[in-house]
């Protein structure tokens, strides 16, 4: 395996202590999976803030429709299974849902260089309606023209949709509603029009025959999908034997579409590998990692809320560098950086 990222040496860019909790009795439990934008003379990062309770455990928080706030829902040991500290699991049918151990708003953090960030007090997007009751999580944003479009999924009783924003100023939004049915997620869409249409790859769930896998689709005004394409699924041995999803917004460089995106395998590793399609049709693959180009190495990538995860939905272009803001253990944020050539040398194909 070949991991040519060189890590900032600030890592974490962003502790759970940066942030302020939306409440005074809930604690911030991951700062994490941020989108990333330049915006003027700031970068800014789009952090998914993760939050539970800060005094009691085995409790959903869930947001109530009715007053807009967060609930707790009690959560009974004999019909939940506790191993895995992302969800409560039924233990068989007659408990109602799966329920999230934390609830997630995305929140700005504001940069002049890019490594050091100011966290906002506030949230900038905080789950308000009947998709979002167990949280927003993951949001990914493009430019297009003068618009920031930023996408993120929506996790609530009626499964996980990917729901659509735009904003002009990262102080206020648009909502341009739901842009799939459930369960899907990891919906990064293109940056520009390729053959007169727009282009996003989309992650749905497979729950019958075969396994998840990333399909890319085109539409004439970013709201409705449509044509959809396989385009690759994970391999059936090896780092992403068990699921792959889209990470960050494609980036156009000399050779065709640069797309990295994440793998997990059967014991939830998650790594990052990339691909390489076709400038002028981007249902065509030209190359692909063969093995990761990134994969939990330190200790802050080992070890956290979630450990053994490496998880990216934003980077920069800059002078033929990428450096990419990533989630580590579903915990903290960091960033690393690499050159073009060492990700198209690691490419199969190109
Ligand atoms: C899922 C998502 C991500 C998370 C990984 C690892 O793919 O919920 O948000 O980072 O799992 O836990």
């Amino acid at each position: 395996m070949c991991d040519n990222f060189k890590r900032c040496n600030l890592n974490p860019i962003i502790s759970l202590s940066d942030v302020v909790p939306s409440r005074p009795d809930f604690k911030v439990v991951g700062v994490f999976n941020a989108a990333v934008a330049r915006f003027k003379d700031e970068v800014i990062l789009l952090l998914r803030v993760a939050e539970q309770p800060k005094d009691q455990e085995n409790v959903a928080p869930v947001l109530s429709l009715k007053n807009k706030k967060v609930d707790l829902i009690n959560i009974s040991p004999n019909d939940y299974l506790l191993s895995d500290s992302r969800v409560f699991k039924p233990k068989k049918g007659d408990a109602e849902f799966t329920y999230l151990t934390s609830i997630s708003h995305i929140r700005c953090a504001r940069s002049k260089d890019g490594i050091h960030f100011i966290v906002d007090k506030i949230p900038f997007i905080f789950p308000h309606n009947q998709y979002e009751t167990f949280g927003i999580e993951d949001p990914r944003c493009t430019k297009i023209e003068n618009t920031y479009y930023i996408n993120f999924s929506s996790v609530s009783q009626n499964g996980i949709v990917e729901e659509l924003v735009t904003t002009q100023d990262f102080k206020s939004y648009k909502e341009r509603g739901i842009i799939c049915l459930p369960d899907n997620k990891d919906v990064a869409i293109f940056p520009k029009k390729i053959d007169g249409k727009y282009w996003a790859f989309f992650r749905p769930t497979v729950a019958s025959t075969g396994k998840h896998a990333v399909w890319i689709s085109s539409s004439p005004n970013l709201s409705d999908w449509g044509n959809y394409h396989l385009l690759f699924s994970g391999s059936t041995t090896g780092w992403d034997d068990d699921r792959v999803g889209a990470g960050i917004p494609p980036i156009k460089t000399k050779k065709g579409w640069l797309e990295i995106y994440h793998g997990a395998n059967k014991k939830n590793q998650y790594c990052l590998g990339a691909l390489l399609l076709d400038k002028n049709d981007p249902r065509k693959i030209l190359a692909r990692s063969k093995k990761p180009i990134m994969f939990p190495t330190y200790p802050y990538e080992k070890a956290g809320f979630f450990g053994d995860v490496v998880f990216a939905c934003g980077g920069l272009l800059e002078n033929n560098n990428l450096t990419i803001y990533y989630g580590a253990s579903d915990s903290v944020t960091c960033m690393a950086s690499i050159s073009l050539n060492d990700i198209f040398k690691n490419l199969k194909g190109s």
